[in-house]
């Protein structure tokens, strides 16, 4: 039968590790919805300034949104995803636009 281990037996290992994997951030979805006063100039400019699309992949983002009412800015982790709909929020009241950004899990 084997002996119990103790704490001073060179037979005792010590796990300093887990088996845990470590996990990946959350992602969330930042959506721009359409709507009929917010200029395609702006929209373009919030794509390229805050979500940092190239000047094409803004104009496509854009016309997706005015053609198919709502479109993918761009996808991070929460804190990023959150604070990038607060600066289109404040940047669209600063300009008197309507434009209409939300979260959703992806
Ligand atoms: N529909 C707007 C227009 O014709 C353009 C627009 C596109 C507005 C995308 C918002 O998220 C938007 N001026």
């Amino acid at each position: 039968m084997a002996r119990p281990a103790r704490d001073d037996d060179l037979s005792v290992v010590t796990r300093t590790r887990t088996d845990k994997k470590l996990q990946q951030p959350a992602l969330f979805r930042v959506l721009l919805h359409n709507d009929d006063y917010t200029t395609r100039e702006f929209v373009v400019w919030v794509l390229q300034t805050v979500f940092h699309r190239s000047e094409v992949e803004a104009v496509q983002v854009m016309l997706h949104v005015h053609n198919n009412g709502v479109g993918v800015a761009g996808i991070y982790p929460y804190d990023v995803a959150e604070a990038k709909v607060r600066t289109v929020t404040e940047l669209a009241e600063q300009n008197d636009f309507p434009l209409l950004t939300t979260l959703e899990p992806e």
